[in-house]
């Protein structure tokens, strides 16, 4: 496995895009409310990266997907197509934002709550959001891929949710899909050693019922293939010295 080593430069300009990334999810939220469609938002989205951060919203067209952000609405897991379904009170949305600025990639989703919410629906957002957390906190020089995975897959299932397998964190930086591929599951001491330089995302993906999925008809939408809910968090990680910095923090997560 060849997991690059990002220069100080390339580190500089992965900090804007990823910065940039989190502002995207920090505008997109005054928008999720009762009544609008996914792809209102996905057109809120992309006028905001192409005419005010003069960047490229990195999905559109990648590998062929035909929209600018994922939005994946309750049973959804990744993928989702933003379309002209109007979200109503109850729904759960990630959204996940890829945008890139001078030739770098920065990737982060969040989950939002659309009027009111289920109290077993808001569990299931908060522990995927502490796995993606609990996964972050593994990071540092000479740890393994393998811890990340551990600790995510051991707070997902000791909360009785399962992981999805089928999708996982990945390197980034020039290319939106890098080496080494992040598991959200596995065991401590496996998998390539972090260095510091090293940045990759971590994604995890957590379901209330079982884990399997299957893919839509349109292509793309994963969703669980009991209907059970699911939700991710995503955020892009640098390895430093001593640790690690997450590049797309946003300001309410300080
Ligand atoms: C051919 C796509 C390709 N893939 C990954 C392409 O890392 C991501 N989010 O954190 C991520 C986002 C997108 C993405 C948006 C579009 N694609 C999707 C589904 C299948 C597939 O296989
Ligand atoms: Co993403
Ligand atoms: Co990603």
């Amino acid at each position: 496995m060849n997991i690059a080593i990002k220069t100080a430069e390339d580190i500089e300009k992965m900090r804007i895009a990823c910065r940039l990334a989190a502002e995207v999810l920090d505008m997109i939220d005054a928008h999720v409310n009762v009544g609008v469609t996914t792809e209102e938002l996905d057109q809120i989205c992309h006028d905001y990266i192409v005419n005010e951060q003069h960047a490229i919203p990195a999905p559109l067209n990648y590998r062929g997907f035909p929209k600018s952000i994922c939005t994946s609405v309750n049973h959804q897991i990744c993928h989702g197509i933003p379309g002209n379904k109007q979200l109503k009170s109850g729904d759960i949305v990630n959204i996940d934002i890829t945008v890139i600025k001078d030739g770098y990639h920065g990737d982060t989703s969040k989950m939002f709550c659309v009027g009111d919410v289920s109290p077993h629906a808001r569990r299931l957002i908060e522990i995927t959001r502490q796995c993606l957390f609990l996964g972050i906190e593994q990071v540092r020089p000479g740890a393994h891929f393998g811890d990340i995975g551990h600790a995510i897959q051991k707070h997902a299932e000791s909360n009785r949710y399962s992981v999805v397998r089928e999708f996982c964190g990945h390197g980034i930086g020039k290319k939106f899909h890098e080496e080494p591929h992040v598991m959200h599951y596995g065991k401590r001491g496996e998998g390539a050693e972090m260095k510091p330089g090293m940045i990759f995302t971590i994604e995890p993906m957590i379901n209330l019922g079982k884990r399997h999925m299957k893919v839509l008809p349109d292509g793309w939408t994963a969703v669980t293939k009991d209907r059970s809910l699911s939700a991710q968090w995503e955020h892009t990680i640098l390895v430093t010295e001593i640790g690690y910095d997450i590049l797309t923090l946003r300001p309410e997560e300080l």
